[in-house]
């Protein structure tokens, strides 16, 4: 930890909860104590109380992936499989898991890790100043966190294996455009629209939202037919859900439904 700085800060609204990397001065890079941090807060939110998370960043940068300064203090070679087995794959496995929408707002610089733990959220939000930078290349690694399942798949293999490869940052107004991220707001604006998002869908059918999520996770692996199947039993679960009875409900009463998110 820096000093008696928190490395994760996290607001917990009634229903939704903000995390904030904090680690401003080293453009919230990752230790270790961060991590954990982070998985404490995670875990938290999993709580069905909680029914949307909105990932953000303290300072001018949005995350500069694993701190190397603790690699170059550590001396001779270190097991990077470790580390990554311990923090980071857990760590896009908890994200993508939460049973609720993610949303990342990308407040500026997204390097390494820091820019694939961005893409691996449910809807990425970033300002006009932010970059993301698959900087990996640049010191002789290759993309973790996802970056060679994200990526591709959000931009295709031609642009995402130039990127890998040449680690060139890419704008965020040209990852809107390629489709990397869903918005991109002026930098005075990006805080308060994603917290407007994040209170929108604290008040959403938080089960269906959470089927439908788990069903995209499905697809990226699966065939017609298995997803097919697997929207079948989604679908089924999602027609027992309270809010689907109130969604109908509300409908027909032409009024506006009152999701609780419960489970049934
Ligand atoms: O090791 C493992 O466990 C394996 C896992 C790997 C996951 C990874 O993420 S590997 C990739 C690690 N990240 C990088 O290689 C990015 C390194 N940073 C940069 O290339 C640049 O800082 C940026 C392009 C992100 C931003 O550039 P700029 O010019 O806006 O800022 P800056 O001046 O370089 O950085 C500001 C400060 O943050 C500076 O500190 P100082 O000199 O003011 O005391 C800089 O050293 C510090 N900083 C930035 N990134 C890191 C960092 N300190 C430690 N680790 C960093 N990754």
């Amino acid at each position: 930890m820096d000093g008696h700085e928190q490395p994760i800060l996290v607001n917990n609204h009634q229903s939704w909860h903000e995390i904030i990397l904090n680690r401003p001065e080293k453009l919230n890079a990752f230790t270790d104590d961060m991590h954990r941090a982070l998985v404490k807060a995670l875990d938290a939110a999993a709580g069905e109380d909680c029914r949307a998370v909105l990932l953000s960043a303290s300072g001018r940068g949005f995350c500069a992936g694993q701190d190397l300064n603790m690699r170059v203090s550590e001396g001779g070679p270190h097991d990077l499989g470790a580390t990554i087995e311990e923090f980071y794959n857990p760590l896009i496995r908890r994200l993508q898991r939460l049973q609720k929408p993610v949303i990342c707002a990308v407040n500026g610089v997204a390097a390494g890790a820091g820019a694939n733990i961005a893409l691996s959220c449910d809807i990425v939000l970033a300002a006009k100043s932010a970059r993301f930078i698959q900087a990996f290349a640049r010191i002789g690694l290759i993309p973790d966190s996802g970056g060679t399942f994200f990526l591709p798949r959000l931009i295709g293999d031609a642009r995402a294996r130039a990127l890998i490869m040449t680690g060139e940052a890419v704008s965020a107004q040209q990852a809107h455009d390629w489709g990397m991220i869903w918005k991109v707001y002026d930098d005075k604006d990006l805080h308060d629209e994603a917290v407007k998002l994040a209170k929108w869908f604290a008040e959403q059918p938080t089960q269906g939202l959470a089927l439908a999520k788990e069903a995209l996770n499905y697809s990226s692996s699966h065939s017609l037919d298995e997803q097919l199947d697997f929207e079948r039993d989604q679908q089924r679960k999602a027609g027992f859900s309270p809010d689907y009875r109130e969604g109908v409900t509300a409908f027909m009463e032409k009024r506006l439904p009152s999701f609780t998110g419960r489970k049934a």
